[in-house]
């Protein structure tokens, strides 16, 4: 019944900041899927019998790989698969899915923030047994093998039902489709006040949480509204469809304009969150206040204490290089140790299994806990909603109260995207040659003191991973950092994210695009956007 089918490499299935990312047609090329498929398995070792994880987002072609995935896991040996109901699992659920279930790892089929459909984006990520997404080493021997596979290996057995809950055979192997939401939900329960919360709301306290028609839907509304008491409705967008309603379902001002719009009404809610196509990220906004994902990370850690998961305190916070350095400022008071990490999730596994760090964060909407090994977008706002319960505050009198005590990391991100590959590549070229120029010289946004690429160093197993980015660091603290985004399929993005620390003493109330303009302009200056890209403004801000 297992059949062994000839192949040859595909030279583009090299995974990015997170898993493999295509365009769908790519995907259906005759081979694609599958021969990603069996590279990961190539590259895992005594798995024999034991047990996968495998869920998905819901995006078009999620069913379609799923049937192919399963096939392939029981003519590779695998013992069994646990699969969504639907061939659903957000990607903290996944996560959380793997460490409960002892299993050997899992697939995750995702292209996160980025659109679904027939015209739009695919995507497969492997996570290892930590829940976490596989590490550098292990994604570019996966990368390897998909330059050199000749077969893949697939049993032949016409669909399984992945839409009844049950066990059920395929060849050797069992196939047990579980609720994607119970485990994820029972969790939840574990690490919060759910009583606090529920008071909270029945006191009279109003939220608003836009699952932009994707995977976060059916938690949100079990959490929110079922366990919590929210009034029905609170959850928006609650069914995931497979084009996510030809939204993109990235949480950010463009994308989640309508909740952002309603937070700033005059009948506002108290509270308003969004979540990505994964279910991993968090918009944060608050009745009339917006909160940057660099800014949430630091008030989620200062008052992470007052959630019951986190009452006997944080063991250390980490943070990817671009994120602005607002979180520093709380590790120092705390008296933690911080660690700066490259941009992508897989990078603080080893800090987290190490009880080194307890909370990680990106700028890009990502923030979580040792509770996975992913970020978490249902978590954060549960955790800022202990938090306001905690302190019967809102979120602009905690704002204000933070940077106060903290001083304040005025931060944005510019995004350029759809550059033509050769453009990009020619700007991070011209910027990393005129690297040992920089410091002393003097721009719009001050002195520069010192400019590098930067390097990482996993301080549990010392593997090196370089050319994460190029920062620019003024005299002043300001900074300014240069990356090309590795999750995109279309041409290269340009990712440029500009900081500027105002202390406790300075003005605290200013317009973000006011504070930054002086180092806006100086990015334009250091690396002539406008000339190698043709664009003169970015995108997308965030
Ligand atoms: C982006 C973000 C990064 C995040 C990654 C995956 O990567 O910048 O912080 O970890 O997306 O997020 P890049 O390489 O495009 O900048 V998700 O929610 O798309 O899995
Ligand atoms: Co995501």
């Amino acid at each position: 019944m297992i059949q062994t089918v000839p192949t040859t490499p595909f030279n583009d299935q090299k995974p990015g900041t997170s898993g493999l990312r295509k365009k769908v047609r790519i995907f259906q090329q005759p081979h694609y899927a599958a021969n990603f498929v069996q590279s990961v398995f190539d590259c895992l070792t005594d798995f024999e019998g034991q047990t996968l994880v495998l869920g998905g987002d819901g995006r078009y072609l999620n069913r379609e790989v799923i049937q192919i995935v399963l096939e392939m896991a029981a003519a590779n040996g695998f013992g069994r698969v646990l699969v969504g109901q639907g061939g659903i699992l957000s990607t903290p659920a996944a996560s959380h899915l793997i460490r409960a279930s002892g299993a050997f790892g899992g697939l995750v089929l995702s292209a996160s923030h980025n659109p679904g459909g027939p015209d739009e984006d695919f995507g497969i990520k492997y996570n290892v047994g930590n829940g976490g997404p596989a590490p550098e080493k292990v994604t570019d021997a996966i990368h390897a093998r998909t330059l050199t596979i000749e077969q893949y290996r697939i049993v032949e057995a016409g669909d399984v039902d992945i839409d009844t809950l049950g066990t059920s055979r395929l060849g050797d192997m069992t196939v047990e489709v579980v609720d994607p939401v119970a485990d994820y939900a029972d969790l939840m329960e574990t690490l919060f006040d759910f009583p606090a919360i529920r008071r909270m709301i029945s006191n009279g306290f109003t939220l608003s949480f836009d699952s932009m028609s994707a995977v976060t839907g059916p938690y949100a509304v079990e959490i929110f509204e079922r366990r919590l008491g929210a009034p029905k409705g609170t959850v928006r967008n609650a069914t995931p469809l497979p084009d996510f309603g030809h939204h993109h379902p990235d949480p950010n001002l463009v994308h989640a304009k309508e909740l952002y719009d309603r937070m700033m009404a005059q009948d506002a809610p108290d509270f308003g969150a969004a979540s990505d196509g994964d279910g991993d990220r968090n918009l944060i906004i608050g009745r009339h206040c917006y909160v940057t994902p660099s800014d949430s990370l630091a008030v989620l850690a200062a008052n992470a204490h007052l959630a019951p998961g986190y009452a006997s305190g944080l063991k250390g916070i980490a943070r990817s290089m671009p994120t602005s350095c607002a979180a520093d400022r709380v590790a120092e008071k705390l008296g933690i140790p911080l660690y700066e990490t490259p941009t992508g999730w897989k990078f603080f596994g080893n800090l987290l299994d190490a009880g080194m760090a307890t909370i990680c964060g990106e700028e890009s909407a990502g923030t979580g806990s040792d509770h996975v090994r992913e970020k978490d977008g249902i978590w954060a706002v549960l955790l800022w909603l202990n938090i306001l319960a905690a302190r019967g505050q809102g979120v602009a009198a905690i704002m204000a109260d933070h940077w106060a005590s903290y001083g304040r990391n005025y931060y944005a991100r510019h995004d350029y995207e759809a550059i033509a590959t050769d453009r990009a590549d020619a700007l991070m070229a011209a910027l990393r040659d005129n690297l040992p120029r920089l410091p002393g010289s003097v721009n719009s946004g001050g002195t520069i003191r010192s400019a590098d690429d930067f390097a990482y160093t996993d301080p549990t197993d010392q593997s090196v991973s370089r050319n994460q980015g190029v920062r620019v660091m003024f005299q002043d603290g300001s900074r300014i950092v240069f990356r090309l985004s590795g999750t995109g399929t279309e041409g290269a993005t340009l990712r440029v994210y500009i900081e500027r620390y105002v202390d406790q003493g300075g003005d605290l109330g200013m317009d973000t695009g006011e504070a930054l303009a002086p180092l806006i302009a100086a990015a334009q200056e250091v690396a002539d956007i406008v000339g190698f890209t043709g664009m003169d403004r970015p995108s997308v801000i965030t």
